[in-house]
């Protein structure tokens, strides 16, 4: 007799994800790829007992106070600085996110953009096709080696993890870390890393990855001063979030060859790319589509699905960042 909870879907997703959970609840979804507005989002929620979100809607307080039938907040990304966790622990509403699916994807496409970046490959398509191409030269699109260089990652969870291992087995390169806390002394080993602090890590990468989680402190954590410790034949690889990198800092030292190069899947304000960075030769733009293989979008959507399901049915979220919320229903 109890109703069947209702649920919507924020993104267009999957429609066999939509089908699953249709399965089990009543669905309204968004269908096409234009972000709703905060208040269209506020309209659609009323009455709803869960929504599926990705990494872009932003889920605060105000939101979830104008939305007091909801009880489950699922987002099929790994990155949750869209959500306030704390706001949504307070009202009761279970929020997940989705680690874990999307690792090895991830990985694979920081890698690409730090290849494509250390080795020019975007600057010389643009060159062939624009038919500058009439005769080899010695240090034509010349690049920096990967192999048998110095990986620095910043932000040693999954992902950085992932690219380390990608890095020191495949590559052969040699790893410098910075991090929250230290791996334990057995990963550190397994993968010859060597923890530095972040100026440390600065000076000694030759390739520098971001894969730190977006938040206060981590607001701008590579800036002028930061980017000004880095050798002239480094790049900066971000696929972590737009606003840890100062892209105004960056676009500036791309311009002034202050370092090589740099690989962007994430931007501040990002649709929107800061002008400056559009202007330079020197640097791989993508749009923050470092875990988009459609086998890992599919498995992002359907954990998110699983996630929900769990929330709205009485049993434990797979993936909650608040399970501590559950049994207080
Ligand atoms: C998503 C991401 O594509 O998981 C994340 O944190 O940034 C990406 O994998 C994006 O957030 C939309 O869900």
């Amino acid at each position: 007799n109890a109703r069947r909870p209702r649920v919507f879907v924020a993104r267009r997703i999957f429609p066999e994800v939509v089908a699953q959970l249709r399965e089990h609840f009543d669905v309204s979804t968004h269908d096409t790829d234009e972000p709703l507005s905060r208040d269209e989002l506020i309209a659609r929620l009323q009455g709803c007992d869960g929504v599926f979100v990705a990494g872009t809607e932003p889920i605060d307080a105000t939101l979830l106070a104008a939305c007091p039938t909801l009880r489950a907040v699922c987002s099929m990304a790994v990155g949750y600085n869209n959500i306030d966790v704390p706001a949504a622990t307070a009202r009761g509403v279970v929020v997940s996110n989705a680690p874990g699916v999307l690792t090895e994807t991830t990985a694979d496409f920081g890698f690409a953009l730090m290849m494509a970046t250390a080795r020019r490959i975007t600057e010389a398509e643009q060159y062939l096709r624009a038919g500058h191409w009439k005769q080899w030269s010695v240090d034509g699109m010349a690049g920096a080696d990967i192999h048998g260089s110095t990986l620095g990652i910043l932000g040693m969870g999954r992902i950085g993890q992932a690219i380390a291992r990608r890095g020191v087995h495949g590559f052969g390169m040699s790893l410098v870390y910075h991090n929250r806390s230290r791996l334990p002394a057995e990963d550190e080993a397994a993968l010859g890393a060597r923890y530095l602090d972040l100026p440390g890590l600065l000076k000694a990468a030759d390739h520098l990855v971001i894969v730190v989680p977006y938040g206060p402190t981590s607001h701008h954590l590579i800036g002028a001063a930061e980017l000004a410790l880095m050798k002239p034949s480094a790049t900066l690889i971000n696929v972590a979030r737009g606003g840890v990198v100062d892209d105004a800092a960056l676009a500036q030292a791309l311009a002034e060859r202050r370092i090589a190069g740099a690989g962007l899947d994430v931007f501040e304000g990002e649709p929107a790319v800061h002008p400056g960075l559009l202007e330079v030769p020197n640097v791989v733009l993508t749009p923050h589509i470092a875990s988009a293989s459609l086998p890992t979008r599919l498995a992002m959507c359907q954990l998110a699905a699983s996630n929900l399901r769990a929330a709205l049915t009485g049993q434990a979220p797979p993936t909650a960042l608040n399970p501590e919320v559950l049994p207080l229903r």
